[in-house]
């Protein structure tokens, strides 16, 4: 049996001594990762750094006949986590190829492969190319034939292999042999009134273009989902197996195809035993009828979650939003009336008249409060996203990035960075973000998830 080590960094600033980490869902994209290797002659070993610390000899130990090391990583503090992990690594087996992947690297793959510990850097879905790296891994063959990749040769060199922006690309329907590799228990969670809540990714991308958004600007507005009859019989087995009575879908725009979860929703039942909710634009929200609602909420529907970011609707138009207020409270009066929760998110600090579209913003979240006092309202800061058009238009309003990965190492998009928001403003926010508890961090998961039970 051959070895492949997964591992997902602690979202943690260690150097600022945080010690609670509070998003613990399921790592997906390790997860999707692991199904590919499902009846293989390789065995799995996932390790999630937020909710393990792993020993030096468990680590040499699991290091012990592996032919490849893959580190997943957002921008983040992943990034510094996941260089001290390799750290680690190579001071244990320095022969052990190191494959990095996930958001920033396939956003920075040059900047990331320069670092001197990553030996290798997978762009894009990594579930097309990983099987068949680890097997040219194993076998000591050659790499120059694996799409998106890039690795240095034995002299430092870099190499690019040919870069496919996966225009063949599929979801793969064997996401669930993932799960296995996991102790599920650390991830099925109470919350929004469910007992057992579980993450599942049913769809990819999104065929909007909203400019601060990586998704658009990665998929190219595609999307790509898997059938119904595919997602009904990976619920029934996560039901089966973990006695789960609701799901989280992770995906980017639920709602894409609206036949789809219709399907969905009839062959869960009338009274499904599993709750879901989805991520739905609010001008596809406002366009189901009423009969549809019905169909879907008997189908296990509860809760829907829309990306509402500006109530100034000058800047919705600048950030190509392409919904109105008045559509914003037309979903929340809908939702009132059809008994579905409605989890709404927003942003304040864009680039222009940041005082303003603040105001605004406030002005529009207390009218949805007095229309359905039970939204739920996640308020974040803007941040420029790495490929995104308001990227290039941050740096042209004077913002700086990194430009190396130990750099990068050192960035949170959760921080105020942007030069446009004035002292009296980051105060006003600030407030703002406390009273709406978005990053009022409470002292543990229990008590985060509690916040929603
Ligand atoms: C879930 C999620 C989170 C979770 C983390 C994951 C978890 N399970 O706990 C939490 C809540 C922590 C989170 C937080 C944030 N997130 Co987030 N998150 C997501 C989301 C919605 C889904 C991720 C996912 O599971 N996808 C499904 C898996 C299968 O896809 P994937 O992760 O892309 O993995 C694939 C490839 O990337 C690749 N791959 C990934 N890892 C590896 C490793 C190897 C070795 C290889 C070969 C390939 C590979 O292959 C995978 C399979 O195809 C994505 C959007 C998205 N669709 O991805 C945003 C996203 C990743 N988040 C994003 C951002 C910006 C954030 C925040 C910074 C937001 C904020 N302003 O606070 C914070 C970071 C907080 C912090 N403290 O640092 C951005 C990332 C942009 C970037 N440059 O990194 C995304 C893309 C959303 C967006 N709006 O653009 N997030
Ligand atoms: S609707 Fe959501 S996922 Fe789609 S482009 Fe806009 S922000 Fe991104």
């Amino acid at each position: 049996m051959y070895k492949i080590l997964l591992l997902y960094p602690s979202l943690l600033n260690a150097a600022s001594q945080e010690t609670t980490t509070l998003y613990t869902d399921i790592p997906l994209s390790i997860v999707t990762l692991a199904a590919q290797f499902h009846q293989s002659d390789y065995e799995v070993d996932i390790v999630d750094e937020r909710l393990e610390e792993i020993s030096a000899s468990d680590l040499a130990r699991k290091l012990q006949n592996t032919v490849m090391v893959g580190i997943s990583a957002i921008t983040s503090y992943q990034i510094v986590n996941g260089l001290r992990a390799i750290e680690r690594i190579k001071r244990i087996d320095n022969q052990i190829p190191i494959v990095w992947g996930g958001w920033h690297a396939s956003l920075m793959p040059e900047e990331t492969i320069r670092h001197p510990l990553v030996d290798m850097v997978m762009v894009g879905q990594g579930e097309a190319n990983i099987r068949k790296l680890a097997d040219c891994l194993r076998d000591h063959r050659a790499l120059d034939e694996i799409p998106n990749l890039l690795y240095k040769n034995q002299d430092g060199t870099v190499v690019k292999t040919t870069v496919q922006r996966d225009p063949n690309f599929q979801m793969q329907t064997n996401l669930i042999y993932g799960y296995e590799n996991l102790s599920m228990e650390r991830y099925i969670h109470s919350a929004w009134g469910n007992k057992r809540i579980l993450g599942y990714e049913s769809s990819r991308g999104c065929p909007y273009g909203c400019s601060f958004c990586s998704i658009s600007a990665v998929f190219q507005q595609k999307w790509y989902g898997l059938p119904a009859d595919n997602v009904y019989r990976d619920l029934r087995w996560l039901y089966d197996h973990y006695r789960i009575d609701a799901v989280h879908f992770f995906d980017n725009n639920f709602f894409v195809d609206k036949a789809r979860a219709l399907t969905l929703a009839q062959l869960l039942g009338d009274h499904s035993p599993i709750r879901w909710d989805g991520t739905v634009a609010i001008r596809q929200f406002i366009k189901f009828t009423k009969q549809e609602i019905h169909k879907l909420k008997a189908g296990g529907l509860y809760r829907i979650i829309a990306g509402v970011e500006s109530g100034d609707e000058e800047v919705l138009a600048k950030i190509n939003k392409k919904h109105t207020n008045e559509q914003v409270l037309e979903l929340v009066h809908r939702c009132r009336e059809e008994g579905l929760q409605p989890s709404l998110s927003f942003m304040m600090g864009f680039p222009w008249n940041p005082e303003q579209d603040t105001e605004r913003t406030m002005r529009l979240i207390e009218q949805i409060r007095e229309i359905h006092p039970g939204t739920e309202i996640l308020l974040f800061v803007f941040s420029p996203y790495l490929g995104t058009p308001l990227y290039r238009a941050a740096i042209e309003y004077g913002m700086k990035f990194p430009t190396s990965l130990d750099g990068w190492a050192n960035f949170t998009y959760d921080a105020i960075q942007t030069p446009w928001i004035s002292r009296g403003l980051a105060r006003k926010m600030g407030r703002y973000l406390q009273f709406f508890e978005t990053k009022v961090m409470p002292a543990n998961e229990e008590s985060f998830f509690k916040r929603f039970t």
